[in-house]
């Protein structure tokens, strides 16, 4: 690893071409073939993808069999959700998933992450499953791969089927999660090779138990805050376990986790050390959890009587091995070393940190580079994934309907660049999946914050490619960044 700085690089290749230009007299075509300095080249089979979920694009909410999953129930909860909205049609990909395969195929993308609806293939969250739910899946599936498309899927993202009593808050929601797992597992994975079990806990978790923001719109005190934390990182291992016990031999899994990110102030070793600690600790009720197989001493500290109520073996199944990590990385904190202890400061941010259209994404590409590199320092994951990353952006159609989303070009150069860091550098991070394929339903910012490289008329449901999706057509053909 780190042979080689990026800088070093470059200067090492410009300096063989000098060194080449000086010496010889190839003719230019041999220049041209000659892999420029100033390309930002990713590793041969970089995986380059796009990323969307189940609630967000689906549509289709009453079709074949689908009952209500707790967001149906929420967006339709009068003041919960921007103006109301909620993602009965959203992108209508339900019924127009072949044209979405078809924005990747012109992409050149080679992997698409979607999302599983659970209350689509167990409509009461249990029981008997729904075969016309499923077959949906086998057809997006079954598309991707004749266009060598490969299919992410991820299990649980957020639509948890509202007929689950007490939802997070019950152990036995963990425990349907692992048979639902099981079951798709078992369905598809002849055809699907990676699975990820949970998106993003805290979202799901604090956002809807704690927050309140998100369903089920909960306010719930600190232990109780724990215990449904608790439920969801077992849920997960139970998954990764019946995913194991029922898929085909070499089906890889994982899951995409929001960690927070920090990045150190400086690059000397004590503020790196300390974005290590921060990392460990600030992410202690869930990766570090998943990562580890115990809860920190510090986690359990500082709940004291909240901390929760763990089962014997529980933290086991909490911790099973997974194949690869995927971070989903949006926006950083920034932290330094205290001046006498080995603990961390993490910044405030000042009002004039930039941000993009959505209030909380601050704008920090090397976010990128330190998702990766800290979780690799701190748990050596074989292989990582970043399974979002892409901003929202206040995209305006122009007179001649183009869309020139400048902003979001910039946003996504800067992170790739980032990212090129952490290749170069050796950490083995595969693949990158851009968030999101286009304009969707952003829960409770409903329609009105747009994350697309495709930009989405929801009355008409017609798909336009913004400057950033043949930015990001550049990116892939090229396996590089400029
Ligand atoms: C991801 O969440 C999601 O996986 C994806 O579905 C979503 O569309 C995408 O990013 C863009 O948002 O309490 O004001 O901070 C990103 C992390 C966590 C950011 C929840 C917004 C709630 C708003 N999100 N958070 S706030």
């Amino acid at each position: 690893m780190k042979n080689f700085t990026r800088r070093q690089f470059g200067k090492t290749l410009g300096g063989a071409a000098a060194a080449m230009m000086a010496s010889t007299s190839l003719p230019p075509i041999a220049f041209a073939q000659t892999p420029s300095p100033q390309l930002l080249r990713f590793p041969p089979k970089f995986l380059w993808g796009c990323a969307t979920a189940a609630y967000q694009i689906e549509g289709a909410v009453s079709e074949d069999g689908r009952k209500p999953s707790i967001w149906d129930t929420f967006a339709h909860t009068p003041g919960k959700t921007f103006q109301g909205q909620t993602g009965d049609v959203a992108d209508d990909s339900y019924h127009l998933y072949k044209e979405d395969v078809r924005l990747l195929k012109s992409l050149g993308a080679g992997a698409y992450r979607f999302s599983i609806s659970w209350p689509r293939i167990f409509p009461d969250g249990k029981g008997q499953p729904n075969e016309k739910g499923l077959a949906y899946y086998q057809r997006v599936v079954d598309e991707l791969l004749k266009n060598n498309i490969a299919p992410f899927v991820t299990l649980f993202h957020w639509d948890l089927p509202q007929a689950l009593p007490g939802g997070w808050q019950s152990r036995d929601t963990a425990k349907a999660f692992a048979d639902y797992a099981g079951y798709v597992a078992k369905q598809l994975s002849d055809r699907v090779e990676h699975f990820f079990t949970m998106n993003e806990f805290a979202s799901f978790i604090d956002s809807g138990y704690k927050s309140g923001e998100f369903p089920p719109g909960l306010k719930l005190p600190d232990a109780e805050v724990n215990q449904a934390r608790h439920h969801a990182v077992l849920a997960h291992g139970l998954g990764v376990q019946a995913i194991r016990a029922n898929a085909k031999p070499g089906t890889q899994v994982g899951l995409a986790e929001n960690a927070t990110v920090f990045v150190p102030v400086i690059e000397t070793r004590e503020h790196i050390d300390a974005a290590r600690r921060a990392t460990r600790e600030e992410n202690a009720p869930f990766l570090t959890a998943v990562m580890e197989g115990k809860y920190t001493e510090g986690y359990l500290q500082r709940e004291g009587s909240n901390a929760p109520k763990v089962e014997p073996g529980d933290m086991k199944i909490v911790g099973s091995p997974l194949d690869f990590v995927g971070i989903n990385a949006y926006t950083p904190e920034y932290v330094r070393a205290p001046e006498s202890s080995a603990g961390y400061v993490v910044e405030p941010r000042q009002s004039s940190f930039p941000r993009m259209a959505s209030s909380w994404l601050f704008l920090g590409p090397e976010v990128m580079y330190w998702a990766v590199r800290n979780v690799s320092e701190i748990w050596g994951p074989k292989v990582l994934y970043i399974t979002e990353n892409g901003c929202s952006a206040d995209d305006v159609v122009t007179a001649d309907g183009r869309v020139e989303d400048t902003d979001r070009v910039m946003y996504l150069r800067n992170h790739l660049t980032h990212l090129h860091r952490a290749t170069s550098e050796g950490y083995p991070v595969k693949g990158y999946f851009l968030w999101s394929l286009m304009d969707n339903f952003e829960w409770a910012e409903g329609f009105s914050k747009r994350f697309g490289i495709h930009y989405v008329d929801f009355k008409t449901e017609v798909r336009t490619p913004k400057l950033s999706a043949g930015w990001y057509r550049e990116v892939i053909a090229k396996n590089a960044v400029e």
